[in-house]
């Protein structure tokens, strides 16, 4: 039994994020944690809100209200809309905790202590419109390299290119419009990437061959461009302090520890606030420290993320010079986009995490979200997309089929399993191709194929409508009782069948189908591939009931009352 440890990028504290956000981090992290909880894994899947840095302060501002005020009902509000996806963390933090303080500011003395951090002092955009220094974020203006004329002064989303505010053109505040920008004298602390170039690349090298090409060329990009020194303090009132113990002048100055710096790091501060809340029975630290050979770690961002998660984290946990556990494994997204544009809060543009629970239940999305996960390139939300996937994969080929089967044998053989004597040729053909099926699904999950393994998942659950079509016992009890009762039977261990291996994906309806059997000792967490080929754990005799319609189908009055609701056109 390998040991997992599984983060998710941290959403940024600052409001409900949108479908996008969640499909790209958070929703395959928990697929992948809930398939390798059921093979029989010991899974860690660790995630946290992302609190420091100027999104939290400004959104506090915006609320008029304290940052940790703030924070904290931001944290709880998340907290409950992931809880509403079924999201099976085994932790999520707050990087604001005591645990990623303490953990950050260690990081940053051993950095010092070998030599890879250098005070310096720069020149930074203030404003005097603000009465403040603007951090990176928050110099907005005109990327240099792409045109794109919303950069921001830390990255360009447009083109993924790290800049710094200085280069944009035509620089405003992002807080007030300001132009009457200055750019003035202050001291930071620098981490000396350029220092660590060698060994990040030695790294990268031995990893990016098993990377998805999207991680391993955006890794490998960054590393051509060269590591540059990055300023890794900002004069904030809201983060992680810089330890007066280290730099007490800089400490005076109320300095705090840049918002990327310190994100990271909550990944392990987080486990530890996790393992803190039952130290005699968890060790944070067999997770991380020294776990090279015992743990496989695998992390889950949108693009965006991978230069800080394949180049500036490594470096620092290189530069620490003690034994922490890097990334084995980076499953990057591209972007989910609504009819083909950006996700906007402010435009009204797409679906948020809280408004889609408000209209229909997360299984529906957690599928959708899943099949049409943005793997290999871009994919476009469109709600004629989203309503044709529901009523085809979802109603019709899984629900119908659970409904129907389960319906039709209680009216006529009652409410327990027929039996109906020994399967025959048709039900040895049909286990075959579950089993290859169901292995062809195994081996897409194992190589975090989402779309791939959705795709086999749809085939499984085909597979049992075809069967029934060819068998169609509503037409064989006219003839032949046993053969009609046979085929029920074999149909219902279908449909346990699915209720086990599709759990990843739709777990609250694959609850309802597999408490739709009394079986004692219904433990399985997994199917075997035997157990596939026979399709006889459910024995006859075993008493069932019949659930609920699984997935109500979405009417065209739906799909017009959705577009109208949340804007749904081109462009
Ligand atoms: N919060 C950026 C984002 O939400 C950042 C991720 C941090 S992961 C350590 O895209
Ligand atoms: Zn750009």
């Amino acid at each position: 039994m390998a040991r997992h440890l599984i983060t998710s990028a941290l959403p940024y504290i600052n409001g409900i994020k949108h479908l996008g956000n969640m499909v790209g981090s958070m929703l395959p992290a928990d697929v992948y944690s809930r398939y390798l909880r059921q093979r029989g894994h010991d899974v860690l899947y660790i995630c946290a809100t992302d609190e420091h840095g100027t999104p939290a302060e400004l959104a506090a501002k915006e609320q008029g209200l304290p940052v940790d005020a703030f924070c904290a009902q931001a944290h709880n509000a998340q907290k409950a809309v992931y809880d509403g996806f079924a999201l099976s963390f085994d932790y999520f933090g707050r990087s604001s905790s005591r645990e990623n303080v303490e953990i950050t500011q260690h990081f940053a003395r051993k950095l010092n202590e070998n030599g890879f951090v250098e005070e310096r002092s720069i020149r930074q955009v203030y404003s005097p419109t603000d009465g403040r220094f603007l951090p990176d974020r928050y110099v907005e203006g005109t990327c240099p390299h792409c045109g794109y004329d919303k950069a921001r002064g830390d990255q360009c989303e447009n083109c993924t290119r790290v800049l710094d505010p200085t280069d944009l053109i035509n620089p405003r505040s992002a807080i007030s419009g300001a132009t009457d920008l200055e750019v003035r004298e202050t001291k930071h602390l620098f981490l000396l990437q350029s220092k660590l170039q060698h060994e990040v690349e030695e790294w990268v090298a031995r990893h990016e061959g098993h990377w998805p090409h999207l991680a391993s060329s955006i890794a490998r990009k960054w590393l051509t461009e060269g590591l540059h020194d990055r300023a890794i303090t900002r004069d904030l009132d809201w983060g992680v302090p810089v330890p007066a113990d280290t730099w007490p002048a800089l400490a005076a100055e109320g300095k705090v520890f840049y918002v990327w710096f310190d994100a990271p790091i909550e990944y392990i501060g987080a486990t530890k606030e996790w393992s803190d809340q039952d130290p005699e029975n968890r060790d944070w630290k067999s997770w991380w420290y020294d776990a090279d050979d015992e743990v496989r770690y695998t992390e889950f961002m949108a693009k965006d993320n991978v230069p800080f998660h394949t180049v500036m984290f490594p470096a620092t946990q290189l530069g620490v010079r003690e034994p922490w556990k890097k990334v084995d494994y980076v499953k990057a997204f591209n972007w989910l986009t609504y009819y083909g544009g950006k996700f906007s809060t402010s435009q009204k543009r797409g679906v948020f995490t809280d408004q889609a629970l408000e209209i229909l239940p997360a299984d529906y999305w957690r599928y959708f979200l899943i099949a049409n996960a943005p793997e290999s390139d871009d994919s476009s939300f469109t709600w004629e997309h989203f309503t044709a996937t529901v009523n085809k994969d979802l109603a019709d080929t899984l629900g119908n089929f659970v409904n129907r089967v389960l319906s039709f044998s209680k009216k006529r053989f009652g409410e327990e399993v027929p039996d109906g004597g020994t399967p025959g040729e048709p039900e040895a053909k049909l286990g075959e191709e579950i089993a290859r099926l169901l292995a062809e699904y195994e081996d897409h999950m194992e190589t975090l194929q989402f779309r791939k393994a959705a795709a086999s998942l749809r085939a499984l659950w085909s597979a049992g409508n075809s069967y029934l079509e060819e068998k169609a016992p509503w037409l064989e009890i006219k003839t032949n009782k046993d053969g009609a009762a046979l085929t029920l039977r074999t149909a219902m261990n279908l449909i346990h069948l699915y209720a086990v291996v599709s759990e990843p994906f739709i777990p609250a309806t694959t609850a309802a189908m597999r408490t739709a059997f009394t079986l004692p000792d219904d433990t399985a967490s997994w199917v075997t591939a035997d157990e596939a080929k026979s399709l006889t754990t459910v024995p006859s005799g075993t008493p069932f009931t019949v659930p609920p319609v699984l997935f109500a189908k979405l009417t065209d009055e739906d799909l017009e009352a959705y577009k109208e609701r949340f804007g749904g056109s081109e462009g």
